[in-house]
């Protein structure tokens, strides 16, 4: 049977703004009160999803939450009627009100970790969505995340879902953006690979001085054991620690996988040579072939990487066999990496073509083109009982591109987030989004 990659690609929000909520990710630190163009970020995406649909590659789309969180602000003792809960939160405690309107959501390959079916015990697609535990404003996506993801992947028969982790820090736990999955074909067992930034129980393994390490050890053994993966199908890996200090806050900003190719940085892991002997054992018994593409230091700096997200690229596999890289604007603009990309696709290695997308409205919150999709790979039959309304096609790309001209402001600043005239814009918005996307009711507004 027909096996396929789906990248679901997290729809922007509303009110994608600058809150420099993240530490230890530059980018958001650096654009901190800038405003934003929430009307910009939001088709910005969506022409990337449509580019990929048009070269065949199967593409769907995931919504936003819904954003100011009233219900979240509620929690931490803010009362009245919604209109009041965002003036009391404006007036007392502005960062929690800049947090609960954070569209962070949109970065959606720390939504979840998905295991395919020809990986699983069961012989499902599993699911546990990311408690993001290491910053507020993330850790509040999940609940409602897990309700899109069951509105978009409800056929039990195929679909498990787990709720997220325990939310404290020895678990925290990011997702996809920690994780890649090496195949021969992806209907076919493949290898996880689980990467941690941190033990939280075992002292031997060395931890980031300056930044914090989000994914620990034991929140990927545990997401490893829920999903039924057997020890012979899953590599775990240390992410070096120098580099978290450096803004490789996740995995996909030095390294990223796809097929039987791993395209890494040169320092992105602790004990390198004995991973990449394991991920070639492991594979090469479940009949594939790994390989990995290593850019050297010397060409391409950490700092480099960071600054243009050259790792943060979607390696796609090709018809031919052949790959292709989609990476951030920012990466032409970086002499030194483009030079490198130049050589990379003349060499007549693997990946033929690269293809530039201006995510500008994202990356300055340090989220490139691999951040925006959590990729689900999928049989016929399982691509079959996915809810069709999230499936990209040229008219729901005509649809949503509406949806976000009539919805979406085109200017947004710290200011504007007290205004609960906003919270109405959204929750109209979203609203007609669950009706365009057949999600039903998803978010708290609609629920209780
Ligand atoms: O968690 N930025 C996100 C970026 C996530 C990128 N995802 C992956 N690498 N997979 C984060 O740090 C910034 C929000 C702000 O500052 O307004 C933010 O949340």
């Amino acid at each position: 049977m027909k096996s396929y990659e789906v990248n679901f690609d997290g729809l922007v929000g509303p009110t994608h703004n600058y809150g420099g909520l993240s530490y230890g990710n530059v980018a958001s630190q650096s654009n901190s009160q800038q405003s934003s163009n929430p009307k910009e970020a939001a088709l910005q995406g969506l022409a990337k999803m449509k580019a990929l649909m048009e070269m065949g590659f199967q593409q769907g789309v995931l919504a936003p939450q819904e954003r100011p969180d009233v219900a979240a602000l509620r929690r931490l003792g803010f009362a009245g009627s919604d209109a009041q809960v965002i003036e009391r939160a404006a007036k007392d405690a502005m960062p929690l009100l800049v947090a609960s309107c954070s569209a962070s959501s949109m970065w959606v390959a720390n939504a979840a970790t998905v295991s395919p079916s020809a990986d699983t015990a069961d012989g499902r697609v599993h699911f546990t969505a990311a408690n993001l535990n290491c910053k507020y404003h993330r850790s509040i996506e999940h609940p409602t995340t897990s309700r899109v993801l069951g509105a978009m992947f409800a056929d039990q028969q195929h679909f498990a879902h787990h709720a997220a982790l325990p939310a404290v820090a020895q678990f925290g736990d990011e997702g996809a953006a920690n994780h890649t999955r090496f195949c021969r074909d992806y209907g076919q067992a493949g290898v996880e690979f689980f990467v941690f930034g941190r033990s939280a129980f075992d002292t031997r393994y060395p931890a980031p001085q300056k930044y914090p390490a989000r994914q620990t050890l034991e929140a990927s053994q545990a997401v490893a054991r829920l999903h039924g993966l057997s020890d012979d199908g899953v590599v775990y890996a240390q992410q070096n620690p120098s580099v978290i200090d450096q803004g490789v806050f996740h995995n996909d900003v030095i390294a990223v996988g796809n097929g039987e190719v791993l395209f890494y940085h040169e320092d992105a892991f602790l004990e390198t040579d004995k991973m990449l002997a394991e991920l070639d054992a492991k594979l090469g018994k479940r009949g594939g072939n790994f390989q990995s593409i290593c850019v050297p230091r010397s060409q391409v700096a950490v700092e480099d990487a960071v600054r243009s997200y050259l790792f943060n690229s979607q390696l796609l596999s090709r018809a031919d066999g052949s790959m292709l890289l989609i990476v951030p604007e920012e990466c032409r603009g970086n002499e030194r990496v483009w030079q490198y990309l130049q050589g990379l696709t003349s060499s007549g290695g693997l990946i033929r073509e690269v293809k530039v997308f201006d995510l500008k409205q994202s990356m300055q919150n340090g989220g490139g083109p691999a951040c925006l999709r959590l990729r689900v790979a999928l049989n016929q039959t399982e691509l079959a009982a996915v809810n069709p309304g999230v499936i990209m096609t040229a008219p729901l790309y005509g649809t949503l591109t509406q949806w976000v001209d009539k919805h979406y402001r085109d200017r947004l600043s710290e200011n504007d987030l007290a205004d609960p005239q906003l919270l109405l814009e959204c929750r109209t918005a979203l609203d007609e989004l669950t009706q365009i996307l057949k999600l039903g009711a998803v978010y708290p507004f609609q629920i209780n």
